[in-house]
């Protein structure tokens, strides 16, 4: 579904009917692996390009796609990025642009569970250029010194955009970087749902068990561009992309499974029908929902709406009635 779903969001994007998309494609075997050896309460902190993650936990399709449209059903009504979804009830915490801002939100939530003695751990996620940033150190320093129960998911594909990981740091592994911060450190091939699985649920128990953080790096490639905007061509070498796509973690999972008799061709017909039928009938729902009414972005505030902000709210009805005599903005926001 993950693979699916992307497929969809760069099409759309394509299509001119949604503005912006970040795909995951070759990253899948990270967000599932480590998703499914999660239980419901923990917290996580997602990056961009996680959306396996958030369909593993069972965040609804029609919901995420209201986000990439920013509609009225979006949960953020369209104030967020599209593809930074948020499902409060899922403990999937809002995701953040500013890379690694939620190491420490990941880290100041399992801090709180630590001293309030529950037994939810905190996941973060966050890309090899994110290792550069000072709320990486920031997070990792403090986890390592109050042994905080967070577990530290470096997806390293490679690229931060443009720049290679060769010239985002001196470090031979990223996974390096856990000595420093005096916890545990391991890399692990990204494209193998079930190492990811193992060394996911290892520091899972570490964290549950008390014994603090963990840094994993999982390493992949990313196998589409950066987001809708960019064009890898003009900075990556198409032998590495053909490299990598031998490494396919679908196709290599799904090998395995039917090595072992526990797949084939037939179930992988049914599968694919099913999974594009409920997205496609998501798609056709969450395009079909009207835009956020203009008024929201006064209204959702404040509990109850401030002097200024009632007086700004008048003058932009003022104005709509007189900009309505010569255009029909037919409540989308006027961008
Ligand atoms: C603090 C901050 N600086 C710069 C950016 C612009 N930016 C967006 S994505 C990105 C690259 C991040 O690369 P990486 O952490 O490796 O993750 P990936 O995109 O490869 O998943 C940059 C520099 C940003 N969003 N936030």
């Amino acid at each position: 579904m993950t693979r699916f779903f992307d497929e969809r969001g760069m099409l759309l994007q394509r299509q001119g009917r949604i503005g912006f998309y970040v795909p995951s494609f070759g990253q899948e075997a990270i967000q599932i692996g480590t998703a499914n050896a999660l239980k419901a309460g923990d917290w996580v902190f997602p990056s961009y390009r996680e959306p396996g993650v958030f369909i593993s936990r069972g965040a609804s399709l029609f919901k995420m796609l209201c986000n990439l449209w920013g509609n009225r059903s979006d949960v953020c009504k369209g104030r967020q990025m599209p593809n930074h979804y948020s499902f409060a009830d899922l403990k999937l915490f809002s995701v953040s642009s500013p890379i690694s801002t939620q190491v420490i939100q990941a880290v100041g939530a399992s801090l709180a569970s630590k001293l309030r003695k529950e037994k939810d751990i905190a996941i973060t996620y966050f890309g090899d250029g994110g290792t550069s940033e000072n709320d990486f150190h920031t997070g990792l320093t403090f986890a390592g010194a109050m042994k905080t129960p967070t577990v530290f998911i470096c997806t390293n594909n490679q690229f931060a955009i443009s720049v290679p990981t060769s010239k985002q740091t001196g470090a031979a592994r990223m996974a390096d970087k856990a000595i420093g911060y005096g916890m545990p450190g391991i890399a692990v091939d990204g494209n193998d749902v079930l190492a990811v699985y193992k060394a996911t649920q290892e520091a899972v128990d570490r964290a549950r068990n008390g014994e603090g953080p963990t840094l994993i790096e999982c390493v992949t490639f990313r196998m589409g561009p950066h987001s809708s905007s960019d064009d890898p061509t003009r900075y990556r070498d198409q032998a590495l992309y053909e490299a990598w796509l031998k490494r396919d973690p679908i196709q290599r999972f799904r090998q395995y499974l039917e090595s072992k008799k526990l797949w084939d061709q037939k179930q992988q017909d049914i599968l694919e029908k099913e999974l594009k039928a409920t997205l496609a009938d998501a798609v056709e729902k969450a395009e079909a929902e009207p835009a956020p009414s203009i008024e929201t972005l006064f209204e959702d505030v404040y509990s109850e709406m401030t002097p200024q902000l009632l007086e700004q709210k008048a003058a932009l009805e003022m104005e709509q009635e007189l900009r309505g005599k010569f255009e029909n903005t037919s409540e989308a926001f006027p961008l």
